[in-house]
């Protein structure tokens, strides 16, 4: 009999060690129909007591009872443990739910300066009734001096230093004018368009200079245009841009050999009423060149001068975007720094 002590001992161990190595329900209810289920090992085994002799049920019925209770007992405490666990597991979950928490920060994309006030200055053009048109960078000599009155060694060419090409006659067009010229060779008259882009002049760069920069070109080609048009059209413009109704503009003569008369165009500082570091304290900011259309100009675009008159206006549209978000520093706007960028 002494056999059947060790076998029933052997099988509570094995019960035991399969039990405490649970750790889901499934695994438990898979442990239970092993030994404790109506055909488990343990049911089965404790069923053998009922063929000892009396003697010997006497003698290892406790032993039996034993083994039944032992394993229910543990199988039993096992389960409320696995449950406490579960349920201290939901707890912690639930202590960690806080339904004020704030996201996780993820980093939001924002325009460009430059995308932002080129849709501005978009929108206040296009109100106007221009239409915007775009012109290619790579430009030739014709578009960009030539058909602008600035012929081949006219002293007139080093006022914009330029990058040429390898291939003949061919450079990074130095202003937006030279768009001036393809619309007015492509398109019927009169005609209203506005043109922003990029620009390159071979300069050494500082605080306020960039060797590529953006200009925008605005041009008006129609029978009887004088300089009243273009004066009303620009403070117009910058009233609509800088949003106040309180600005003026002021007009000194100048030189741009496509415009006849010449003219720069400043603005009463939109930032200030006392003087500012903008405007230098001066109250006025330098805005545009601009002019009436010269007739050279217009016969290059085959023009009759005599039927047609127009203006045309241009400005750094870089030089607006550092007055309007107060950049000091022209090279932070083609860097990509995205501590610059973050800004806007
Ligand atoms: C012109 O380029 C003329 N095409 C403007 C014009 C158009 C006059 C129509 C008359 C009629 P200017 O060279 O001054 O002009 O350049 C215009 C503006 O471009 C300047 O006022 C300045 O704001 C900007 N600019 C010129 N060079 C640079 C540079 N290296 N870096 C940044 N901005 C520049």
């Amino acid at each position: 009999m002494n056999d059947i002590k060790k076998h029933l001992e052997t099988i509570k161990q094995e019960f035991l060690k399969e039990l405490a190595q649970v750790t889901t329900q499934q695994q438990l209810e898979e442990v239970r129909v092993k030994y404790l289920s109506r055909q488990g090992v343990i049911t089965t085994l404790t069923q053998q007591v009922k063929e000892l002799s009396l003697e010997d049920k006497r003698l290892y019925g406790p032993l039996f009872k034993d083994i039944k209770e032992s394993t229910q007992q543990a199988f039993e405490q096992r389960q409320e443990n696995l449950q406490a666990l579960k349920l201290s597991q939901e707890a912690e979950k639930l202590a960690y739910f806080d339904v004020t928490a704030s996201q996780p920060l993820f980093s939001k994309g924002s325009l460009h300066p430059y995308s932002q006030v080129i849709q501005l200055v978009q929108d206040v053009v296009i109100s106007m009734g221009y239409e915007v048109i775009d012109g290619p960078e790579v430009e030739t000599a014709y578009h960009n001096f030539e058909a602008l009155n600035i012929p081949e060694n006219h002293p007139a060419r080093d006022m914009q230093d330029t990058f040429w090409l390898t291939l003949p006659g061919l450079l990074m067009r130095t202003h937006t004018s030279s768009v001036e010229v393809h619309a007015m060779q492509k398109r019927t008259l009169p005609l209203a368009v506005f043109a922003p882009g990029r620009t390159y002049r071979n300069e050494a760069t500082d605080a306020s200079h960039d060797f590529m920069f953006m200009q925008a070109e605005g041009l008006f080609i129609d029978k009887k245009v004088s300089l009243s048009h273009l004066f009303a059209t620009v403070k117009t413009f910058l009233q609509a841009l800088f949003e106040t109704k309180d600005l003026s503009i002021r007009i000194r003569p100048s030189y741009f050999p496509f415009v006849e008369p010449g003219v720069e165009i400043d603005m009463s500082c939109p930032f200030c009423t006392q003087g500012c570091s903008i405007c230098k304290k001066t109250r006025w900011i330098e805005i545009c060149g601009a002019g009436l259309t010269h007739p050279h100009v217009l016969k290059a675009c085959n023009i009759n001068p005599n039927e047609y008159s127009g203006f045309a206006f241009g400005f750094g549209l870089t030089r607006l975007v550092m007055l309007k978000y107060g950049i000091t520093d022209i090279r932070l706007l083609h860097t990509n720094r995205i501590e610059f960028l973050k800004q806007f």
